[in-house]
């Protein structure tokens, strides 16, 4: 469509240096042309336009000291991108490869996704260049109220409601809320991700991970194929990846892999409650490296390969690909080996994991595609129940949260198919989903005017 093609163009000279940026872009906008030619309003508007920019970007200085007492500077960021829906609403990345395109690719992901959940919350995203390797509690607890010092001004519950992302679990929130709250002098849902102790939601730190294989088997069961018995390849070993496991893992399936930055592990015997006890005690409280893992079960370590070259070299048979560790982790060529070693289904845990000509090849291969977007939004979907929970003064139990976000993931699943299927996409899930998040988004655009 020339309008998308004029408007990326556009897009594209302006934010030249921002590839991760420019990515998530091209992939939205070229599968919602469909949507603006059925709604000329859309382009009337200007909502492309004005969804590629966000409303504000702000960057600052962290200064902190370190436990050495020696003075580190860092760059913090917040991407308000859209409240047209509700709050905006997104994580914090820290993380020494965190910059502008990195945080903007993700906030306007979260655009999408949070119009998918079915809850009020608009899009944001921030983080730092920080790197939590290496450092102590008290450096954290010195960068994250160093962070927050900063970040406040620009938060609230009912304006902009940060959580966790990649570096930021619930030890870092904890050190942001206590902080935001000695200075603000309130204790109110303006973090998610909170202990259940002091305001957060039972199920949230799971909710990712469980969400993932919810919407998994809601895509397998829709070609009438069971997760019980399947073999499942998940890469990471952080929040998303551990909890997607333990979800498989209760369904059944057999996971084999998990990852960090260093290495890979595959145990062909199949990871059980027990060794991911140990992945989580690892990886949450030691912060050691997964190798460990190869030392104390059996099962082979590839030391500089991700999950996908491991499977891609050692011709390892897997029928589901979770990916749960960052952007751009799985290649055409991976693509290819999953596909011609049985693959049938991909349910992205990370954002944006898989390059677009990966999802050519899933495309073209009939592959189940879960988009990040569709996939991952449990983990969102119950920040926005925390959220909830926090205005009623409220907790709710387990099994209630549990409950809702089931019915969250087979209504995103639901929404999609049914846009794919009134546009004539034929199960495209990744077109549906960016189909079905756009025209929320826009809608509610159109109605509020031009702001
Ligand atoms: P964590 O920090 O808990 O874990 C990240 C894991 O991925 C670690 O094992 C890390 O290895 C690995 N990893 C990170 N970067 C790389 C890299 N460049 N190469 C190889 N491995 C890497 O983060 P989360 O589990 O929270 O996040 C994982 C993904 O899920 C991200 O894409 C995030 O945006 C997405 N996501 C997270 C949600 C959440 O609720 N937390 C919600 C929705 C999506 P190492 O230990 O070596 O750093
Ligand atoms: O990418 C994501 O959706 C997250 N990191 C979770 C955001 C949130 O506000 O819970």
């Amino acid at each position: 469509m020339e309008y998308i093609s004029k408007a990326l163009g556009e897009i594209n000279e302006k934010n030249r240096e921002q590839p991760e940026f420019l990515q998530a872009v091209k992939e939205v906008l070229e599968s919602v042309s469909p949507a603006l030619e059925r709604y000329p309003e859309f382009r009337k508007a200007k909502v492309v336009e004005r969804l590629a920019e966000p409303d504000r970007v702000i960057i600052f200085r962290v200064p902190w000291v370190d436990r050495n007492g020696e003075v580190q500077v860092n760059r913090g960021f917040r991407v308000q991108f859209s409240n047209a829906i509700g709050p905006y609403k997104g994580g914090l990345r820290f993380h020494p490869s965190v910059n502008l395109g990195i945080i903007k690719f993700l906030g306007f992901e979260q655009i999408f996704k949070n119009a998918l959940t079915t809850l009020p919350i608009g899009g944001g995203k921030g983080g730092a260049d920080f790197d939590p390797k290496g450092k102590t509690d008290i450096d954290i607890m010195n960068f994250c109220h160093s962070f927050m010092r900063e970040l406040r001004r620009h938060i609230g519950e009912n304006i902009d409601v940060p959580a966790g992302d990649i570096g930021v679990g619930s030890k870092e929130i904890g050190y942001l809320y206590g902080y935001y709250k000695k200075i603000s002098g309130e204790h109110t849902g303006v973090l998610t991700g909170k202990s259940p102790e002091w305001g957060g939601s039972f199920i949230r730190p799971e909710a990712t991970g469980y969400g993932l294989v919810y919407f998994v088997a809601e895509m397998l069961a829709a070609r009438g194929i069971d997760l019980k018995g399947k073999t499942v390849a998940v890469s990471g070993a952080g929040n998303v990846a551990q909890y997607a496991a333990e979800k498989a893992m209760q369904l059944g399936a057999r996971v084999i892999t998990l990852c960090d930055s260093e290495a890979t592990i595959v145990d062909e015997g199949g990871i059980d409650s027990d060794k991911l006890e140990f992945v989580k005690e690892l990886k949450n409280i030691r912060r050691g490296r997964i190798k460990e893992y190869a030392d104390r079960f059996p099962a082979s370590c590839i030391i500089g390969r991700s999950v996908w070259e491991a499977v891609r070299e050692g011709g390892i048979k897997v029928d589901v690909a979770l990916p749960c560790a960052t952007q751009n982790e799985i290649t055409s060529e991976d693509a290819s080996a999953l596909v011609k070693n049985g693959c049938v289904c991909v349910g992205e845990g990370a954002n944006m994991p898989s390059t677009p000509e990966a999802i050519a090849v899933f495309k073209e291969n009939n592959i189940l595609y879960g988009p990040g977007k569709a996939a991952n939004a449990g983990g969102v979907a119950v920040s926005a129940l925390e959220m909830a929970q926090n205005s009623m003064r409220l907790t709710w139990s387990r099994e209630k949260v549990n409950r809702r976000l089931i019915e969250i993931m087979k209504e995103i699943h639901r929404s999609i198919l049914s846009a794919a299927r009134e546009y004539d996409l034929k199960g495209d899930y990744a077109s549906g989903a960016n189909i079905a998040g756009f025209v929320k988004v826009a809608r509610a655009m159109v109605s509020q005017g031009v702001v």
